[in-house]
């Protein structure tokens, strides 16, 4: 049963989430993100949202991440459009434990990810201003409650070295110019904050380190990040 009120910014709110803790770690591809997750998922209490990825790849057999890599102008529309309802999804879902980690947000599929298609030149205009009213409409109706932003900050060209040794098939194309450009509108929201609006205080931790560094990165700031705080 899903019980719908208004928040005091008269946002819809479903079940009165906002009181349970929601933390979104943000990062370059291959940046570690899932790493993280699974590190975190080991707790209990806390519930852990991996990326929706295995649906971008399979929409009733259709495969709109491989296609926006291969033509970015025609697809990038409709691997957003897709991005934007599942994330949208994952934010509105019934949150089962008092602390919920997902990866990423529907924040930065549009200020980094919608905003990086069409400052590139490979999205139409007409397109950036659909999907831009619809991320609007969405984010003045409905509450989504963000308490923390973790930001795996990375080198792109570390980023790089991850993602080819993790070969998945529609990135083997993917430039270090493009993972810079999304490093560049990443550090501008998030550390910098000079471009869009910042839905939570941000804790940054970097991210450039080997799994077991990394993994005594997360160790040292588990009790900041599961109190919610940077
Ligand atoms: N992607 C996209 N547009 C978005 C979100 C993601 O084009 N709004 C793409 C980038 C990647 C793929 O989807 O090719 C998955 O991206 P992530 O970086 O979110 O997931 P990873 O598995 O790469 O994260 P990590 O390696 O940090 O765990």
């Amino acid at each position: 049963l899903t019980m719908l009120s208004y928040s005091s910014q008269g946002k819809l709110v479903r079940n009165g989430e906002e009181k349970k803790l929601v933390i979104c770690i943000e990062g370059n591809i291959a940046s570690g993100k899932t790493t993280c997750l699974e590190y975190f998922s080991k707790t209990s209490n806390i519930e852990v949202l991996t990326e929706p990825v295995s649906k971008w790849r399979n929409v009733r057999g259709h495969n709109p991440l491989g296609l926006m890599y291969q033509d970015p102008t025609r697809w990038g529309i409709t691997l957003q459009t897709y991005v934007q309802l599942t994330m949208l999804d994952r934010h509105l879902s019934t949150i089962s434990a008092p602390v919920r980690m997902m990866e990423r947000s529907i924040y930065s599929a549009k200020y980094i990810f919608v905003e990086n298609l069409y400052r590139s030149g490979k999205m139409p205009e007409v397109d950036f201003a659909v999907l831009s009213e619809w991320f609007e409409w969405i984010t003045q109706n409905i509450a989504i409650p963000v308490d923390l932003i973790v930001y795996l900050q990375s080198s792109p060209q570390t980023c790089h070295e991850r993602l080819r040794e993790r070969c998945r098939e529609e990135e083997n194309i993917i430039p270090l110019e493009y993972l810079e450009a999304i490093h560049h509108l990443y550090e501008d929201w998030l550390i910098k904050k000079t471009s869009f609006n910042v839905p939570a205080p941000v804790l940054v931790i970097s991210a450039d380190d080997d799994l077991q560094k990394m993994l005594h990165q997360y160790e040292e700031n588990r009790e900041k990040i599961l109190a919610g705080s940077n």
